[in-house]
């Protein structure tokens, strides 16, 4: 499913972040950069040593935040590793952290010249936030971007690995552009 905004494609496809043709892809680190389970070790184990080279020498982001590095041996010339907040039942400001998180990677990709990103789902797998929630910040968030922050993106991609998550992106992103038919 995709839709324009802009000159801007934004799509959800089904599938692995790791094999993404586009020059950016995102991944779901932690704040010590340090690398783990989910997207971040497929991202590592498929791009190699390098990446973590250079996160070292970065030595860590806070949590809703992102910084860069190269891709390694991925299709994509750079990772941007964006932290996303642990889920604690929404009261530790995690909509707004996570909101954050796809912001300052979006800016982040505009400050190299990024035209094309793919996102994951960024906090819903081992920080458990809850996907529709994650999701409508995720979209909004992006949405948003795309419309007010002068940008040269061409097109954003969200990579979803599981189909129940897929869904739930479509859902949400379907309601949305009902709601924005006509404005
Ligand atoms: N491509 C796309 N999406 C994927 C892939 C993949 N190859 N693998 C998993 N997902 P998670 P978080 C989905 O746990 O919740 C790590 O240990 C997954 O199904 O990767 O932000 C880090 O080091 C889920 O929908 O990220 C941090 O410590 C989504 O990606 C912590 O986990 C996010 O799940 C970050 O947790």
């Amino acid at each position: 499913m995709k839709i324009t905004i802009g000159d801007t494609v934004l799509e959800l496809v089904q599938g692995d972040i790791t094999q993404q043709n586009v020059e950016a892809i995102v991944n779901a680190a932690n704040s010590s950069l340090a690398g783990g389970g989910g997207v971040d070790g497929a991202i590592h184990r498929a791009g190699g040593p390098q990446i973590m080279t250079e996160c070292r020498a970065i030595g860590g982001c806070p949590t809703g935040e992102a910084r860069i590095t190269s891709g390694g041996n991925l299709k994509a010339r750079h990772v941007i590793h964006a932290v996303g907040p642990i889920y604690n039942n929404g009261v530790s400001g995690e909509a707004q952290l996570l909101a954050n998180a796809y912001r300052n990677s979006l800016k982040v990709a505009v400050e190299n010249g990024v035209r094309s990103i793919a996102f994951p789902s960024l906090s819903t797998g081992a920080y458990r936030y809850p996907v529709r929630d994650a999701a409508g910040i995720a979209l909004q968030t992006v949405a948003a971007f795309l419309k007010d922050e002068p940008h040269e993106l061409q097109l954003v991609r969200f990579v979803l690995f599981d189909g129940k998550t897929f869904g739930t992106y479509g859902t949400i992103l379907r309601a949305f552009e009902s709601q924005t038919a006509g404005e």
